[in-house]
């Protein structure tokens, strides 16, 4: 299968985030995709560059306000002396506004965010781009005819909303991806997040709408990031009423039961009808993820891509999370080889 990729993702290298009140070392690191992308080269899969493509796409998604904060913020936080990665300290919750953006930059930080574990740094604005840039680039793969492709992106996408970054997200690749196609003629689009946590932003993209079924299987936000979306009853809303599906599993369940939510979620897949599907890749279900608590092992990869492969739709798998990276690579490649194994390109 074609795999995308470009190293500007290394351009994008935070230093600490806050975890339980302290300040740890970033687990979303350069070291995560370049893993994937030495374990997808050792076992023979061609990889390509993106192509360049201009901000519409990406406006389809997000909102040109938050875009254009994106784009100036390293510099505006360097032109108040600041060196370090800039982090947010405060939030508009329920009843301030937020239909005003504050001069303070700060401030507008915190209107476009939702947690303290995503720094902004230097090179975020162009590593983000590059990565809505593969995935794009994979979905033209897609749009063209292809059977399947790998968009290998960092920074990941799902928790990015139309106009906030959080939980390492900055712009929802899988969103602009599953945009684009229904802009090249898909009539509907399958979304299946795979990765530990709850894809927020994905979910909030396409809430009202009827023709991007958006399904999430993840940890109970009951105890799991993000704690504050990703319940069974989100099930859309107006048009999108019954097109938005989440299936919570306590942390340490069964991988048994893991597999019966995705069985679910490929049974409704399938009575959609899409002319597509996206897969928001993250490999955080494996059992030694450090910051996930669900038990897959390296061979149930192979069974989700073969499962996934069944669905017989032109599939774009789009990388999200995964920090073991010591088996990033190979729960990756088990996930792809599976599909294709299975009967996928
Ligand atoms: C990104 B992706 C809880 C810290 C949680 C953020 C996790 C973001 C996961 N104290 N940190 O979905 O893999
Ligand atoms: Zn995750």
């Amino acid at each position: 299968m074609d795999v995308i990729y470009t190293d500007r993702h290394r351009l994008h290298r935070g230093e600490f985030e806050f975890f339980a009140g302290e300040l740890v070392p970033c687990y979303e690191k350069p070291e995560r995709a370049d893993a994937v992308l030495a374990a997808l080269t050792a076992c023979g899969m061609a990889v390509g560059g993106p192509e360049s493509f201009c901000l519409a796409p990406i406006e389809r998604v997000h909102t040109p306000r938050y875009l254009r904060f994106l784009e100036s913020a390293w510099q505006r936080w360097r032109a108040l002396g600041k060196e370090r990665d800039a982090l947010p300290d405060v939030w508009p919750i329920r009843g301030f506004r937020h239909d005003i953006e504050p001069d303070d930059f700060v401030a507008q930080l915190g209107l476009y965010s939702f947690d303290t574990a995503t720094p902004l740094t230097a090179g975020t604005w162009t590593a983000a781009r590059a990565a809505a840039e593969v995935a794009l680039t994979a979905q033209r793969r897609i749009a063209g005819g292809a059977r399947a492709a790998f968009a290998l992106t960092r920074p990941p996408g799902h928790h990015a909303g139309a106009d906030f970054f959080g939980g390492y997200c900055f712009i929802n690749n899988a969103a602009v991806a599953a945009q684009a196609l229904i802009d090249d003629g898909a009539r509907r689009v399958a979304i299946l997040d795979v990765d530990y946590h709850h894809g927020n932003g994905t979910q909030s993209i396409f809430y009202e709408r009827a023709d991007v079924l958006v399904q999430s299987i993840h940890g109970d936000p009951k105890t799991e990031y993000p704690y504050y979306l990703g319940h069974a009853d989100e099930t859309g809303s107006g048009a999108g009423t019954g097109f938005n599906r989440n299936y919570p599993l306590p942390a340490g369940s069964s991988t048994a039961s893991w597999f019966d939510a995705l069985e679910a979620a490929c049974g409704r897949v399938r009575d959609f009808g899409p002319a597509a599907l996206v897969v928001p890749l993250g490999v955080d279900t494996y059992v030694g993820d450090p910051i996930s608590r669900f038990r897959l092992d390296r061979p149930d990869y192979l069974r989700l891509g073969a499962r996934l492969a069944a669905l017989r739709l032109p599939t774009l798998f789009v990388f999200e999370g995964g920090y073991a990276v010591a088996e990033i690579g190979e729960n990756v490649v088990n996930a792809l080889r599976g599909f294709e194994e299975a009967g996928g390109a």
